[in-house]
């Protein structure tokens, strides 16, 4: 008889435990079978940024199942629509890109959650209940449902106790690059101001007793976010992963070979 299977990234994050994550953006479940052994915890499958479509998002899962990390989807909106298509493909935790105020984050909460607490679409067989094999699937699914949100411009800052406090959220994601440009100053996290922003936002977080999260390639500021207490850190991503390992190569050859 299969068996619902426990999130144990939602577990770490509540008891506080830091989750080293990885963002991937390379859109091939070879890729994600690479990855899936290189003891990251989370591994975000993006189709907010990235070009996933919600096959791309299904068969990566198929591929990181077994493997040390947690598939953790980012919908490319707070849509109902798609978070109920992201949850049916098995995913258990999900990343929701601008969330400005409590009702978002209660409607987001909602589109995750069969009723009667929310209002999340029911179908019988799917990936998620490995096809109707899981008995008593949809009474037990909204307790291993994850729910992460990112606060990400200056309104969600403002808002962000109440986003944080709202029931059902798991965990509160900094964007620091839309932050930052929401902040006036386009793409740019390491801005003192941007800085002070995200030191805020994780005191805060603490004191709703939620975990936060936030994702940097700059190894520096990922020590420094840990320190900060951030609990599920993303540490780079696969594009810049293979983008750099690659121009380093190439330079490092034609350095030699006189260009
Ligand atoms: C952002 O930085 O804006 C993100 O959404 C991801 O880090
Ligand atoms: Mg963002």
């Amino acid at each position: 008889m299969a068996e619902l299977r426990t999130n144990t990234f939602k577990q770490a994050i509540r008891e506080g435990r830091p989750q080293i994550g990885l963002w991937s953006q390379l859109m091939h479940p070879l890729v994600a079978d690479m990855l899936k052994e290189s003891g990251f915890d989370w591994i975000v499958l993006d189709m907010e940024h990235g070009q996933n479509e919600i096959q791309d998002v299904l068969v990566q899962q198929m591929a990181l199942a077994g493997g040390t990390a947690e598939a953790v989807v980012r919908p490319p909106w707070n849509d109902q629509v798609i978070l109920k298509r992201i949850l049916d493909t098995g995913a258990q935790t999900v990343l929701i890109p601008m969330i400005d105020d409590a009702a978002a984050a209660a409607a987001a909460v909602a589109a995750c959650r069969y009723p009667p607490q929310g209002i999340r679409g029911v179908a019988s067989g799917m990936r998620a209940n490995r096809f109707g094999r899981i008995k008593g699937y949809h009474a037990q699914a909204n307790e291993q449902i994850c729910v992460l949100l990112q606060v990400e411009t200056r309104k969600g800052l403002e808002n962000i106790d109440a986003i944080a406090a709202t029931d059902g959220v798991d965990g509160v994601f900094i964007g620091p690059t839309d932050l930052s440009t929401g902040l006036g100053h386009l793409a740019n996290p390491a801005h003192p101001e941007v800085q002070d922003a995200i030191k805020m936002a994780v005191e805060r977080c603490k004191a709703a007793g939620k975990p936060a999260g936030i994702l940097t390639a700059d190894n520096e500021a990922a020590a420094r976010y840990l320190d900060w207490g951030y609990t599920f850190v993303a540490v780079g991503g696969d594009t810049g992963i293979l983008a750099n390992g690659a121009d380093a190569l190439a330079a490092k050859f034609l350095k030699k070979i006189g260009r």
